[in-house]
């Protein structure tokens, strides 16, 4: 683009009287704007962070010490991406957060248009239940909760437990598309047993009269790891790709489609002493650590992590992992919504 020439200093004083005028009828000129608003290239507002699990626990404990699930509803300790502080936001889109659970406790039923995902990461006993039908959580297990579904969840063993929720909060509100609300029952009747809905769905099988309606949300709403690990070890004896090593994405089985409309994800392994191309892509992702130890080196810079942190790389940032010991990542975004708008991108560097 040719340079422009610098306006002299009357014409400067004559443009900003102009704006401070037409601020008054609330206009603004877009030319001042314009580059800003339409970028070359992705410039998102979210920076890179990690939360190492070894240093937050205690505060999560803490907050167990301070408040009761009930009195809270949930308690969990929001992660938020540092320079979004305030926005509930760990990148633009999604929102998460680690939730706390003690022995005894329920969190109530409710539901709301929000999506959302746990990835279990701490302790042993506690069950989510949606729309009915309970899961046992173990570490590893990613279990969804799709807009509209009721959830509860409670802890029937004896040792605190602790799970990352990724909902696509900041999304909805962008759209003012959100409604809650809370059940009259504290737990949800059991409206089928636990395994039912895996039985049925998530077995390479479907009822021999199931139709998956668009707007349904999925039947599958448990993807215990040990499944996931199997079929990551069963890849993991071919080559692996040089960006992304071994990744696979969770569908519903159903129809092939993200499990949530909004929120998709991923489970990779990358065996030990790999170190990954760099890539990059549109959808900022908040990464789990599930198994190993290693590094991103995110723009540049390198963090290590280890057991349960979790990272975030933001749109368009470019990622490096190198696994130090055989590395396990669960990862979500929201690229199904920028993949359904025609918009997702990805750069193999
Ligand atoms: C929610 O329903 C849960 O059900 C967790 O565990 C976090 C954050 C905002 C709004 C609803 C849950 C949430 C949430």
């Amino acid at each position: 683009m040719l340079a422009q020439p610098t306006p002299n200093v009357d014409t400067q004083t004559a443009r900003r009287q102009y704006y401070e005028r037409i601020a008054t009828q609330h206009m603004t000129p877009l030319w001042e704007v314009l580059g800003a608003l339409v970028p070359p290239s992705p410039r998102p507002e979210a920076v890179p962070a990690i939360w190492r699990y070894a240093e937050v626990r205690e505060q999560v404990m803490e907050a167990g010490r301070l408040i009761t699930a009930e009195e809270a509803e949930r308690r969990v300790l929001i992660l938020e991406n540092p320079a979004l502080r305030g926005q509930s936001c760990i990148t633009s889109s999604l929102y998460a957060g680690l939730q706390l659970i003690m022995p005894g406790e329920v969190a109530p039923a409710h539901r709301h248009m929000q999506s959302a995902l746990r990835l279990v990461l701490d302790g042993e006993g506690a069950y989510t239940a949606v729309d009915g039908e309970r899961t046992t959580m173990h570490r590893g297990d990613f279990i969804i909760t799709p807009s509209w579904t009721w959830h509860d969840h409670g802890n029937l063993g004896n040792e605190p437990v602790v799970w990352l929720d990724g909902l696509d909060i900041p999304l909805l509100r962008f759209l003012a598309a959100g409604f809650a609300e809370k059940s009259e029952e504290r737990s949800q009747t059991e409206l089928r047993p636990e395994g039912d809905s895996l039985a049925r769905y998530g077995s390479n099988m479907l009822p021999v009269d199931f139709h998956q309606a668009p707007s349904d949300p999925t039947r599958v709403f448990v993807y215990p790891y040990t499944r996931t690990k199997a079929s990551l070890q069963g890849i993991a004896q071919g080559t692996p790709d040089a960006h992304l090593g071994f990744k696979l994405r969770y569908v519903n089985p159903a129809t092939g489609a993200s499990p949530m409309p909004t929120i998709g994800a991923y489970a990779q392994a990358l065996p030990e002493g790999f170190e990954t191309r760099p890539y990059r892509c549109t959808d900022g992702t908040v990464h789990v650590c599930l198994e190993g130890a290693g590094e991103a080196e995110i723009d540049g810079t390198t963090h290590r992590f280890t057991e349960s942190d979790v990272f975030v790389v933001p749109s368009w940032h470019t990622l490096r992992l190198r696994a130090a010991k055989p590395v396990t990542l669960f990862s979500f975004s929201d690229r199904p919504v920028q993949q359904a708008l025609g918009l997702w991108r990805e750069q193999r560097l």
